[in-house]
């Protein structure tokens, strides 16, 4: 008998990461040449971020890198994922790469490197740059051509280091807020006229897919947001409901990506063979580029069909009797072994190797957060049983590592394994850090 290298019982070389995202973190948006994004017009129109916060500061990690570097190094995790905001890289979002922005990601990744953490850049965490926006956004087919494009200079700059690249953040809480609903940026509350968002983002990853491979990569992701989803009852129209839900939020992205086409949107009007935002070859570009499918799970979903004439063919119903986060989201461990058992057997072959590249929960802001243990733990060992159900994942990653600019709700919601202070800047771990450096420390040498 061997003795598992951490308490979950998870596969030897099983990766340990933290996340985050540009914006939410870095601050600093006028400087190097930064250009403005699709965020920070949205947070200087009134009513749209509670209480009026804004990303222009946010943990302040331009500046102090080094040292969130450090305390990822003192937790002990062999793998970061950060993104890198286009807008650095490109201010316009288009032409000649700035290379001062290059520069501060450049510095970034060897620092993680000389402490044996390897970086996990995501190409699109939202910040689109504003300029992209005022020609359509993701709603124009040349962003696609554009994000390829911008996803060449970085690989040009990072390419010799990073092997592994994230290039879409949850496509569909972009379209879905960003166009459909209007809550996130850019704003635009279009319903299903959003459609072309999903495409458009997809084939932009598909173009982009192709440059990074042409650059070395050795493999390249989508972190999607996904969540189990079930029928409110056993009724036909709940089912239905359940159905049509399912294929929005979960396999509206991943059928393109492991299939090559989309599924049934009969639900939603659309014939999905006569789509008329796809062009021939989009998705022979868009199927099979992936060699790893990020998952970014927060909680399962209860649907019931909507009322006959509402918007959408479906509704959302509160989950009860679970406990709930501070952002009042409910926590459903096992919902992460469905999920993960529920790819495996809607994919099969298809599905490549998996890793959790988002988990984790918004507490008080006190440094004693035993919630947040209680969730990590629950959620990890959901990870480890679904491995021993035949599900390949690779890795896990806590969002966050920080407090940070929780984008809608502003600074209210609380995520990192260690307090930011915002007045000051200050770090603190919080007692989930010491928990989490302790679990997975087990076993290793050294
Ligand atoms: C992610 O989005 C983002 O990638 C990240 O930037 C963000 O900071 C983080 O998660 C935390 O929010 O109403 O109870 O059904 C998460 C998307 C959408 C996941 C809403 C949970 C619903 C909760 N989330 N969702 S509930």
């Amino acid at each position: 008998m061997t003795s598992p290298a951490t308490p979950w019982d998870l596969p030897a070389g099983f990766s340990w990461g933290t996340a985050t995202a540009a914006y939410q973190i870095e601050g600093a948006v006028d400087e190097d040449g930064r250009g403005p994004s699709v965020w920070d017009t949205f947070c200087a129109q009134p009513g749209r971020i509670r209480d009026g916060h804004t990303g222009a500061v946010a943990c302040d990690h331009y500046h102090r890198w080094a040292e969130d570097v450090d305390l990822m190094a003192g937790l002990g995790v062999d793998a970061y994922r950060f993104s890198i905001a286009w807008p650095r890289v490109q201010p316009d979002g288009r032409g000649r790469p700035n290379p001062a922005g290059l520069d501060f990601y450049d510095r970034l990744v060897d620092a993680l490197i000389a402490r044996g953490i390897t970086p996990t850049p995501t190409l699109f965490h939202w910040d689109l740059p504003q300029a992209l926006e005022d020609d359509g956004g993701w709603l124009a087919r040349d962003t696609a051509a554009r994000f390829a494009d911008y996803a060449g200079h970085v690989a040009d700059r990072l390419g010799d280091r990073v092997r592994t690249w994230i290039t879409l953040n949850e496509p569909f809480i972009h379209m879905a807020w960003g166009y459909a609903l209007g809550v996130h940026a850019p704003g635009h509350a279009l319903l299903l006229d959003a459609l072309p968002a999903a495409h458009h983002q997809l084939l932009g990853h598909g173009l982009a897919a192709r440059v990074l491979g042409g650059a070395g990569a050795e493999r390249v992701l989508v972190s999607n947001n996904l969540t189990p989803v079930t029928a409110a009852s056993e009724s036909e129209a709940d089912r239905a409901a359940a159905a049509a839900y399912d294929t929005l939020h979960n396999r509206l992205f991943t059928d393109p990506l492991l299939l090559g086409r989309y599924p049934d949107l009969a639900a939603y009007g659309h014939d999905r063979d006569a789509l008329p935002f796809v062009e021939s070859g989009d998705l022979d570009l868009i199927g099979g580029s992936l060699t790893g499918l990020g998952v970014n799970y927060y909680n399962p979903t209860v649907i019931a069909a909507a009322e006959p004439d509402a918007a959408l063919p479906f509704t959302t119903v509160e989950i009860t009797g679970v406990p709930r986060t501070a952002f009042d989201w409910p926590v459903v461990p096992e919902g992460l072994t469905t999920l993960l058992t529920g790819l495996g057997a809607r994919y099969g072959d298809a599905l490549p190797p998996i890793w959790i590249t988002e988990n984790g929960c918004s507490t008080a802001e006190g440094r004693d957060d035993p919630e947040r243990i209680a969730f990590l733990d629950g959620h990890i060992a959901a990870v480890a049983a679904a491995g021993k159900a035949g599900i390949d994942v690779r890795g896990y990653y806590v969002w966050s590592l920080l407090d940070n600019f929780e984008w809608a709700e502003g600074y209210h919601q609380r995520f990192g394994l260690i307090h930011v202070d915002f007045a000051t800047g200050t770090r603190t771990p919080r007692a989930s850090y010491h928990w989490l450096r302790e679990r997975i420390g087990v076993g290793r040498p050294g």
